[in-house]
């Protein structure tokens, strides 16, 4: 089957909430050859964000959403055990990584964790729902090049400039980059909070790092 259909088939399983198909996507597709970094990012989270939309049309309700947001997470889990391993070898930098803290969403932060990874940065994902002081902890503990923080609400946006003061605060600033991202966040918020960039996609963000680091 050609790419194209592989991509509608894994959005549409997510649209229809169906974990089952999910799955059998994910792994025929692999046994079909295709790229599992274009299913994620062109397949799956093609079909969650429908599924945003549909839900700011008040046509789906949270828990479709919920479930829908499993089926995502388990076919990215069988897509990323095929990501290339050789590639994660080099090291280009230090990132720690996690969604603020009052926030839950993490699909999106945890597809940026797989694909900076895979791209030879190392790593320290902190999950979701993150206390600003712990981002400064674990930064300092492992000598982060880079931080970057995830902020999928209006409400919690707040925590990706509590984390700007919180550096500047522990001395940290002037040795770390910082990147926020997220659905709501933006270049204009990037620059209003002093974050050194915003990150749309992971292609952009691969960019913007590799020029920042350098
Ligand atoms: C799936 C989803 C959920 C799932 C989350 C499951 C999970 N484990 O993540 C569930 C159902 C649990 C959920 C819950 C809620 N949700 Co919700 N959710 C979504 C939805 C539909 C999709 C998000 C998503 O996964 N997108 C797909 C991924 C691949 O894209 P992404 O997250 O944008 O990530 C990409 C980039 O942004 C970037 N990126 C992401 N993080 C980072 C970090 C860095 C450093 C960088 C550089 C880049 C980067 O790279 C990613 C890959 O391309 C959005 C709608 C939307 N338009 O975003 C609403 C949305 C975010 N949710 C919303 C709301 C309101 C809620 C709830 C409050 C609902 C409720 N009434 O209870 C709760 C919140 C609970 C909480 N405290 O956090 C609102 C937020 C509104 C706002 N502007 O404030 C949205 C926008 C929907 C809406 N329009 O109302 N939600």
């Amino acid at each position: 089957m050609e790419m194209k259909k592989w991509l509608e088939k894994a959005a549409q399983s997510i649209l229809d909430q169906d974990e089952e198909s999910a799955r059998e996507i994910a792994k025929k597709s692999l046994e079909d050859d295709m790229d599992p970094v274009e299913m994620i990012n062109d397949g799956f989270a093609a079909g969650i964000r429908k599924m945003g939309d549909l839900f700011d049309r008040g046509e789906v309700f949270l828990p479709g959403l919920i479930i829908a947001s499993d089926a995502m997470a388990a076919a990215v889990k069988i897509l990323e055990e095929a990501l290339p391993q050789d590639r994660r070898q080099e090291k280009l930098g230090i990132i720690v990584i996690g969604t603020v803290e009052g926030d839950i969403h993490d699909i999106g932060k945890g597809i940026m964790v797989t694909l900076l990874r895979v791209h030879g940065y190392e790593v320290h994902d902190l999950g979701r729902d993150v206390p600003i002081e712990e981002f400064v902890k674990k930064a300092q503990e492992v000598n982060a090049d880079v931080i970057g923080s995830s902020a999928m609400m209006t409400t919690t946006q707040i925590g990706q400039k509590k984390l700007e003061e919180a550096l500047k605060k522990a001395g940290l600033r002037a040795k770390v980059k910082t990147m926020v991202g997220g659905a709501v966040a933006t270049d204009h918020w990037a620059k209003r909070i002093g974050a050194d960039f915003f990150g749309e996609t992971p292609a952009d963000t691969i960019d913007k790092l590799r020029r920042i680091l350098n």
